[in-house]
């Protein structure tokens, strides 16, 4: 390998990695393991071009193949989704979102969006973000009881403050979106309905959750999470849009793009054309269920009861190990997971009393609804003995046990 002849230190690094995602069990829910042939798109000569500019339209010569690779992208994300136009260029999630607002809002302008401790996204106006920073941001929650989306009191809030824009999509809510009646509000106040479907959107290419599409006047998603792609993010508008945001997200807000990125998401996309992948999103939610009504058997709480998507969240409540100690804890006995808010949050964003799990990444490997029943089960113990190393230590081996039958695609040797 010539990475390791030229530089052993990071081939090692690579090659814990490697130990790392093989011999563990993945349950952040917004990571997952892209296909070999995504790597090695993503690996490939394409890093070397420069292309600022669209298919057609570039700034740089010899971009007679790259025109190919980014026309390919975008196509096949339509075809994949449906929708007017697409942008494949952004580098990450947040990027097509400050792309919408660039190009649709004046600084000041009010912005509606999902509280983050709510499950909404930084990007979604949160004060720390340029998001909350720019704009007036009027933000929703979920109904303190049911702890699902309030949508009557969306459009009372919608009502009062006459947003410009209003934001659906979510980093952290287990419940299905109902898209149509985010449209209705937004029509009923005259505003711009934006949806940021980045946790879901392999759930909605495979047809496991309603399609914002038909309902927003932009769509926008990273790409690397249950959509199963590269690192990085598009956005889907409608014709009308598209000079504005293609504007905005270049030269207005990136300068060139990653042409082996867009490559990978040339290859995901293809990939999640295929009939297998609605297979694969249809076990992300069996799987997810599965766990979530094994967790509530094993006593545990979780936000809303459980979930529709690929996402729970337990809430470990106020007497139990803050988030922040459980996703240590589960991180010892092999289970990466993150720690997350919860509606009725009492501690620090960075300690939080919760912890959020999901199943796009294990359902890649392979696992089934048996090894979600084992999982509830090794979590509910580490709950137990959050502070007990040999009993995190013992569950390590047995999760590393169960691990080893399931390859991770893209890694043959640890
Ligand atoms: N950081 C992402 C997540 O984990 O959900 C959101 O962009």
């Amino acid at each position: 390998m010539e990475l390791s002849n030229v530089d052993p230190e990071l081939a090692k690094v690579l090659g814990m990695e490697g130990k790392r995602q093989v011999e563990g069990l993945e349950l952040i829910a917004s990571e997952n393991y892209t296909s070999e042939a995504v790597m090695e798109a993503v690996g490939s000569i394409f890093t070397n071009k420069y292309a600022e500019g669209y298919p057609g339209k570039r700034y740089y010569g010899g971009c007679i193949n790259v025109d190919v690779v980014e026309d390919l992208a975008r196509d096949r994300l339509l075809q994949l989704m449906g929708g007017e136009h697409a942008n494949v260029q952004p580098h990450s999630g947040s990027v097509p979102n400050m792309a919408v607002y660039m190009s649709m809002l004046e600084p000041g302008d009010t912005l509606m969006g999902m509280r983050l401790e709510h499950g909404g996204h930084l990007t979604h106006g949160h004060p720390k973000n340029f998001s909350g920073a720019l704009y007036n941001v009027v933000g929703y929650g979920v109904n303190p009881d049911t702890e699902t989306i309030d949508y009557e009191n969306v459009r009372r809030l919608a009502l009062e403050h006459r947003p410009k824009l209003i934001v659906s999509g979510s980093t952290a809510y287990p419940r299905l979106i109902d898209f149509s009646k985010f449209r209705e509000i937004a029509d009923e106040v005259g505003a711009l309905h934006m949806t940021d479907m980045a946790h879901i959107s392999g759930l909605v290419a495979g047809g496991s959750h309603p399609s914002p599409v038909p309902h927003a006047d932009f769509v926008t998603s990273s790409t690397h999470k249950s959509l199963r792609g590269p690192r990085g993010g598009f956005v889907i508008c409608k014709k009308e849009w598209a000079k504005k945001i293609d504007g905005a997200m270049f030269p207005g807000i990136q300068g060139g793009p990653f042409m082996n990125v867009i490559a990978g998401k040339a290859v995901a996309f293809k990939e999640a054309l295929q009939p297998d992948f609605k297979e694969y999103s249809r076990q992300v939610v069996t799987n997810a269920q599965m766990l979530a009504s094994e967790l509530i058997r094993q006593g545990m709480r979780l936000v809303s009861d459980g979930t529709d998507n690929h996402l729970m969240l337990i809430d470990l409540g106020p007497k139990g190990p803050s988030g922040k100690k459980m996703q240590s804890a589960l991180e010892i006995a092999g289970i990466t997971t993150n720690k997350n808010t919860v509606p009725r949050e009492t501690r620090k964003a960075f300690v939080t009393s919760g912890i959020r799990l999901g199943t796009p990444a294990l359902t890649t490997r392979g696992f089934g609804e048996s090894e979600m029943r084992q999982i509830a089960v090794w979590i509910r113990r580490v709950f137990d003995s959050s502070d007990d190393r040999d009993v995190l230590r013992t569950i390590h081996a047995e999760v590393a046990d169960m691990a080893e039958g399931f390859p991770v695609p893209g890694i043959t040797r640890v």
